[in-house]
Order: structure tokens, then C-alpha cells, then sequence
């Protein structure tokens, strides 16, 4: 699949967070576009304000004899509560987004795991076989020719369904890697000896690019992370050409899971 311009990527003279492709990047930039922006605003300019006010109307010529006022109780009890209330009422949707994105994968999810070593990125499929993807980063001359960036693109990418919730888990096979693709606010430390996972949902089949976010060695800029989504049939035959199984093993963790329901006794 050939990336859009602009999808999943970053764009030229880009300065704010790329276009979003997972309900968790949509909550997530929705809640920095109309919560924090306009707080962050308004508490500036507010700030500005009083600061000019205070210079032109406390300033030394006007004041020959300097004010001893040192406490005034009402304007300390407003300065006090106004931000704890701002600070609450902020830490609603913040709390609620924190929660939905650590939210465990359903059952039945299909599982990948993305390890991290120095430097390249490895996909296995555990539910299809248990078959591993080696991607490297592709040279400026062969990214250009196949239509990619220079330094994003890969031989093999992580292949997913789209439209489906993916249980996506990180490992490091050296040191810690950190796996990041910005436009699916997916980022999850790769760290070696522990798993990490998180649910990664891409809406929509495309391509989407990351890079390796921790840095871990003379490489680290190098190991791109590329990521296709696919429609659920288009991603089995993909399997299939990587020597995967398709549907049996879903079948087997299902069957596992439902007998390891306790029965009850006769
Ligand atoms: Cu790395």
C-alpha cells in the first residue's frame, strides 16, 4: 500500500500534532485543541495584563511614597480557589483520557508484539503462527523510489487489520526502544525483560510512520517504525504469505478461554 501525502506522516513546515487515525488520538487532540489551548490562553494574556496594569500603576514616578500594604485576605482566598477550581475541573477529562488509554484489550483481541533491538524493529504475530517480521530502514534512494520519505520508510512493515482493537506489545531485546507512531497517539516503551501493551485502533487502512522514541544507541535515528493497516481479508492473505495461520489459532485461545470458565460441579 503507497502512503498518502500528509496521512500519517509529518508535513512540511508542520508545527502542531499530525492528523489524528484512533479514537484515542481524536479524544486526545480534541481535549488540547478546546480545553488546554483556550485555558492556556486566557491565563496568559490574563497574567500579561496584570502585569502591565502593576508596572504603569504602581511604577516609581507615580508613587513617590512607596505602598507598606503587605496582606489583603479576600484577594488571597480568590487567588487560591479560582486556579484549584480551573485545576479541577481540567483534571476531569485529563483523569478520563488517562484512564481510556491504559484501558485493557478485549477478549479475542489480536495480539502483535513489537521488540526493539539495536536498531531495527521486530513484529511477531503470536496468534497467526508465531511468525516474526524483520524491518530495517530502507536507504533515501529506494524510500524515494517506492513514493516514501527518506528516513521513514521500511523493507517490512507492521502489518494490522484496521477498524479493529489490536492488543500491541512492546519488549526490547538489548536496551529500551520506545515504540511511537504520533498519528495514532500510540507511544509505549520497549523495555528488556518486561512487556508492555497497550490497545492500538486505527480507523482507517493506510500507512503510518514512527520512529524509535528512546534513545538507545549510535542507531537510534535510524530505525523507523512503519506501520500498514489493511481490511480484515486483505491482513489475512498477508498472512498467508508470511507463512502464518489464520483462524484456528484465534479459535484455540477462544476455546482455551471459554474451558477455563469454572464449571459448575454435577
Ligand atoms: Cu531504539
Amino acid at each position: 500500500m503507497k502512503p498518502v501525502d500528509g496521512v500519517g506522516q509529518p508535513v512540511a513546515k508542520g508545527w502542531t500534532f499530525q492528523d489524528q487515525y484512533s479514537p484515542i488520538g481524536e479524544e486526545a487532540l480534541r481535549m488540547h485543541d478546546y480545553m488546554l489551548m483556550p485555558v492556556i490562553t486566557v491565563i496568559t494574556l490574563f497574567v500579561l495584563l496584570l502585569l502591565l496594569l502593576v508596572m504603569v500603576r504602581f511604577r516609581r514616578s507615580a508613587n513617590p511614597v512607596a505602598s507598606k500594604t503587605s496582606h489583603n485576605t479576600a484577594i488571597e482566598i480568590i487567588w487560591t480557589v479560582v486556579p484549584v477550581l480551573i485545576l479541577v475541573v481540567l483534571a476531569v477529562p485529563s483523569i478520563r483520557l488517562l484512564a481510556h488509554q491504559y484501558e485493557p484489550a478485549p477478549k479475542g483481541a489480536l495480539t502483535v508484539k513489537a521488540t526493539g533491538y539495536q536498531w531495527y524493529w521486530g513484529y511477531s504475530y503470536p496468534d497467526n503462527g508465531g511468525f516474526e517480521v524483520i524491518s530495517n530502514i530502507l536507504s533515501d534512494a529506494e524510500a524515494l523510489k517506492r513514493g516514501e520519505s527518506p528516513q521513514l520508510a521500511a523493507d517490512n512493515r507492521m502489518v494490522v487489520p484496521a477498524g479493529e482493537p489490536i492488543r500491541l506489545q512492546t519488549t526490547g531485546s538489548d536496551v529500551i526502544h520506545a515504540f511511537a507512531v504520533p498519528s495514532l497517539w500510540f507511544k509505549l516503551d520497549a523495555v528488556p525483560g518486561k512487556i508492555n501493551e497497550k490497545v492500538l485502533f486505527i480507523k482507517k487502512p493506510g500507512v503510518y510512520y514512527g520512529q524509535c522514541s528512546e534513545l538507545c544507541g549510535a542507531r537510534h535515528g535510524y530505525m523507523p517504525i512503519v506501520v500498514e493497516a489493511l481490511p480484515r481479508a486483505k491482513f489475512e492473505e498477508w498472512v498467508k504469505t508470511q507463512g502464518g495461520t489464520v483462524g484456528p489459532a484465534a479459535e484455540a485461545t477462544t476455546t482455551a478461554a471459554a474451558s477455563a470458565k469454572p464449571t459448575p460441579a454435577a
